[in-house]
């Protein structure tokens, strides 16, 4: 072989590999080879949000001189700004959650003024819809607005007035003023909102002891059961209907476990859901080994949460009473529990259910009639 075919050779076989190696470093796109999911998407819920609301500046005042073609100085003309729009919170059945609540709002700006006059357009006022029971507290932790029923309205944030424009400071002395305003700023301040579900009788118990299912059993509330911890994760409310067509709204609120001050489990935040409630509801697991110490743990909740929570009136219910163990578990309950208000219940079975409702109605009417005393 000539030493011009080895030479020939060596290079072709150097580019094929060059090629190879080029070929090998092309990307090819991954294929997806699962259909997409028809599953809905993970919903938040929250309960509670910072907002930094910011009125709308007001609309600049204008300078201007009118010129005619008979009269070439016919006086000030510069028109007034606009008013900037207000942010305003309105209580409303038609959002449930701050989900939709940006963390910044912001009203519009007011038109600014122009010549011949012309006022500038007052911006209008952006009105954020916040669930019934919404309580608004300013930066200082101070309640400020408590949006307990439907279209009650806080105004968070006013917009600035327009400014004048150098018409408004034409006087008989000063007839050709130059000078007009500016727009001010609309206020800017931060609040926190918080959701306190409206509620007479509030769920409290550890998670698995049939909250849920009881909901479900008493009203037409359909929140999830199922035999594992932390099934709700927000509160579900219910109502119930009596003969004389009183009704009393009952809030299932997610379990708690001991330490949930300390931010066990969910924590203890959901509590002040039960805040607005006038009753609570101890349900306890009376199948479950010691079915007094969950009452103790909640009540020790209950405390370390603080407020008036811990010292409300009270009903406890020993649920699960379909099952074997629970009957001796019931009965060294009552013993031990100083409590006037136990009742063995099943909310599966739906066992004792009928004088579960009217023993939550008495208590509640009760407590009615001494607080109306007390006034
Ligand atoms: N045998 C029996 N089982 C019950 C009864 N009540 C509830 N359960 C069962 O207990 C399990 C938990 O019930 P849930 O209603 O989801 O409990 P929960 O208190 O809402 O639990 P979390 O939402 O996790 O806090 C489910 O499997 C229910 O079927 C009852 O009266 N008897
Ligand atoms: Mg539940």
């Amino acid at each position: 072989m000539s030493i011009f075919s080895l030479s020939r050779r060596l290079l072709i076989s150097e580019l094929l590999t060059k090629n190879r190696i080029n070929y090998c470093q092309i990307a090819t796109a991954l294929r997806p080879k699962k259909a997409k999911s028809t599953r809905k998407e993970a919903q938040y819920f929250s309960d509670a949000k910072k907002v930094r609301t910011v009125g709308g500046k007001g609309g600049d005042g204008c300078v201007s001189f009118l010129q005619l073609w008979c009269n070439e100085r016919a006086g000030p003309d510069g028109g007034d700004g606009g008013n900037g729009g207000h942010i305003i919170f309105q209580a409303s059945n038609d959002v449930r959650n701050f989900n939709h609540v940006d963390s910044v709002v912001r009203a519009p700006e007011g038109g600014i003024g122009t010549a011949k006059e012309c006022h500038g357009k007052n911006a209008k006022h952006t009105v954020v819809k916040v669930p019934i029971g919404t309580v608004v507290r300013n930066s200082k932790g101070v309640i400020v607005a408590d949006l307990g029923s439907a279209n009650l309205m806080f105004v968070a944030a006013r917009g600035g007035a327009g400014g004048k424009g150098n018409r408004f400071f034409t006087t008989d002395r000063e007839t050709s003023p130059r000078v007009c305003e500016y727009g001010p700023p609309g206020e800017d301040f931060s609040y926190t909102l918080e959701l306190r579900s409206m509620a007479e009788v509030g769920l409290i118990g550890f998670p698995n002891a049939g909250k849920s299912t009881l909901l479900n059993a008493l009203t037409r509330a359909k929140p999830k059961v199922a035999p594992y911890a932390f099934t709700t994760l927000r509160p579900h409310l219910g109502t119930v209907q009596y003969d004389d067509h009183v009704q009393l709204t009952i809030a299932d609120l997610p379990g708690l476990v001991p330490d949930a001050h300390r931010n066990k489990g969910l924590g203890i935040q959901f509590l002040k859901h039960a805040e607005r409630c006038t009753l609570l509801l101890f349900v306890l697991d009376a199948s479950a080994p010691e079915p007094w110490n969950q009452y103790q743990q909640l009540m020790y909740e209950l405390e370390q949460f603080g407020g008036s929570l811990a010292s409300r009136p009270q009903l406890v219910v020993a649920n699960k009473m379909d099952m074997p163990a629970s009957a001796a578990n019931y009965e060294q309950l009552q013993l031990l529990l100083e409590q006037p208000n136990i009742l063995g219940i099943s909310a599966k079975m739906g066992h004792n259910l009928a004088q579960l409702l009217s023993t939550i109605r008495e208590v509640y009417e009760r407590h009615k009639a001494k607080e109306h005393t007390d006034l």
